[in-house]
């Protein structure tokens, strides 16, 4: 097994636009940025995933690009950006930035063209088809609702959009397009990044059949993930990327990839296929959805948590590698999802959920405010929320004559505002994420949930966090070591071995709020000496039969 520096690595995700505001305006920027990378050092972090802070009309705030190679106004100058990467960089830390290729903006000056004529030379850069005697060209939905193609006046013909109309989809079959975007990620690299995180990357090839999708009963629009997800041409165009430019550099790549199985990411991520170092998958963000998609509210089975674990750990070969993540900026904070965010609960499960994924085999990620244990925000109307996908699914919805009142229990459970509320920094009005107005508004559960609480007491979850990413650099058991589950059938109890040679961990989290028997595994029973290396209780080294408390973590070494 290679060591590389990305598999040793802990990442945080910083969401620029609710991460700090610098200038009054409400919204977080580049130079707030710079202001808490001592922050982020003191955690511990080795690399920040930036999402994307490149200029765009903020339709899904900026994973609609209008220009790659310009910084967003309201985040900063290019002048800033370099300041920040310089600052990264001295600190020890690396940067990897959002690379968003499956589509652009509207406003981007190759759509701008393209829209124009059939003959435009950018014309082929984006997925051009006639409409059906009058309507779009197949019954693909797109993920923001409605049809995944909208009608272009001049052209009279239809463009794609897997996401919102004003992101047209990018036709990766043009290798002059390919090229583009190779400049484009050179261009960046020249400027010392450290590397991507691809933006659903494994969407980028579509079947060209453009075949209809399977009607769900009553529904006028269906999925059409089959014909585009991990596409005929994925893995060429992969490779292409990876030999044109990515291999000059020493990087890390990480594919955002809904849809994708173990089997394939051996494909994406295995050493000598030269693609990808590493996948986001979403088996474990899809447990609590219905068979109608997010919004059809589902009760998890933690068996089948552990399930997704166990498989994402186990089929995976050495030359592979995995990614480890509860939270980003499209997904509900995770100690209101899979933990407990009452007031008795909130912290301990929070440290808990921590465990168990930090002791795991992968690259673990921390998404901005995961690390202070901030919870999801019940907003009372539909008018305090701004995401695309949850607005235009209420408002479809409402015109199809569903329950308003319903619809907003699902938005409280799993809108992606949830993940986009203000980092809460202290008690100050606005949690001291800017002295102006919010563009989104701050949980008003700040003034017990924020940074500065948390840096004060050494047992908040910042410090444990802080503990976790230290006993990475410590133990390459926790890196290297491969994984075995215990307790498999399990309801409440989330435990697994780790071995390296002859060190063993053993992991053990309860998931629940109940007191249980834990009965020490044979593998460990001739254990003459452990050591107790991190708890969310006091705990002592004894490895012996004992009782979990609530929520209760526990992690041995034995050796
Ligand atoms: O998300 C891809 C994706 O699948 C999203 O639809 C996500 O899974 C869903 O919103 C969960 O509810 C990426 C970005 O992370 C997301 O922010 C963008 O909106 C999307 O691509 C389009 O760029
Ligand atoms: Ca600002």
């Amino acid at each position: 097994m290679k060591r590389t520096w990305w598999k040793e690595s802990v990442i945080y995700q910083i969401y620029p636009r609710s991460f700090k505001d610098s200038n009054s305006d409400g919204i977080g920027d580049i130079p707030g940025i710079i202001e808490k990378l001592d922050y982020l050092k003191e955690l511990g972090i080795d690399v920040i995933w930036l999402s994307p802070v490149y200029e765009s009309p903020n339709d899904d705030n900026g994973y609609d690009i209008s220009d790659y190679q310009k910084i967003m106004d309201e985040f900063g100058t290019m002048e800033d950006w370099e300041r920040m990467l310089a600052e990264i960089h001295n600190r020890g830390m690396k940067l990897i930035m959002d690379l968003v290729v499956n589509h652009t903006s509207d406003e981007h000056y190759w759509f701008m063209e393209a829209r124009k004529s059939k003959d435009n030379p950018y014309r082929d850069y984006y997925i051009w088809r006639p409409g059906e005697n009058g309507k779009e060209p197949n019954n693909w939905e797109s993920a923001f609702s409605g049809s995944a193609w909208e009608y272009n006046e001049a052209t009279a013909d239809y463009y794609l959009h897997l996401f919102s109309k004003k992101q047209p989809d990018l036709n990766w079959e043009n290798p002059k397009l390919r090229s583009e975007v190779f400049s484009m990620i050179k261009w960046w690299l020249d400027k010392g990044i450290d590397g991507f995180r691809m933006d659903v990357i494994n969407f980028i090839s579509k079947d060209p059949s453009y075949a209809d999708g399977e009607i769900v009963e009553g529904k006028p629009y269906a999925s059409g993930a089959k014909y585009f997800m991990n596409g005929p041409k994925i893995h060429d165009y992969l490779n292409e990327m990876n030999q044109a430019v990515l291999s000059e550099y020493d990087i890390m790549t990480v594919g955002e990839m809904p849809g994708v199985t173990p089997e394939q990411a051996e494909l994406y991520t295995r050493e000598n296929r030269e693609e990808l170092n590493m996948v986001f998958h979403f088996e474990h963000m899809d447990l609590d959805a219905g068979s109608g998609g997010k919004w059809d509210l589902r009760p998890w089975s933690l068996v089948e948590l552990k399930k997704i674990f166990t498989k994402w750990q186990t089929r995976l070969s050495d030359e592979a590698w995995n990614s480890l993540y509860w939270n980003n900026h499209d997904q509900p904070r995770v100690v209101s999802r899979f933990g407990n965010d009452s007031e008795a609960y909130r912290e301990i499960s929070a440290k808990m959920l921590a465990t168990a994924l930090h002791m795991m085999r992968g690259t673990p990620y921390i998404y901005q405010g995961e690390e202070l244990g901030m919870t999801n925000v019940p907003f009372d109307s539909i008018e305090d929320y701004q995401d695309i996908e949850t607005l235009n699914m209420y408002h479809e919805r409402v015109a199809a004559g569903e329950n308003p009142d319903e619809l907003l229990k699902a938005i409280h459970v799993k809108s992606r505002d949830n993940a986009r509320t203000p980092v809460q920094w202290d008690t100050s009005k606005h949690a001291g994420f800017t002295d102006g107005e919010p563009w989104l508004a701050v949980n008003p559960n700040y003034k017990t949930i924020n940074a500065e609480a948390n840096l004060k007491n050494g047992e908040s979850i910042f410090h444990y966090y802080k503990k976790l990413i230290a006993l990475r650099k410590h133990h390459d058991i926790i890196v290297y070591g491969n994984y075995r589950p215990l307790l498999e059938k399990d309801e409440k109890i989330f435990s697994y071995i780790r071995e390296l040679g002859e060190e063993k961990l053993l992991v053990i989290n309860n998931f629940t709020a109940e007191a249980i028997d834990f009965i020490i595994p044979d593998a460990f029973k001739e254990t003459t000496e452990s050591k107790l290396l991190i708890s969310n209780y006091e705990a002592n080294d004894q490895l012996q039969d004992f009782t979990l408390k609530p929520y209760e973590a526990r992690v041995y070494k034995t050796n």
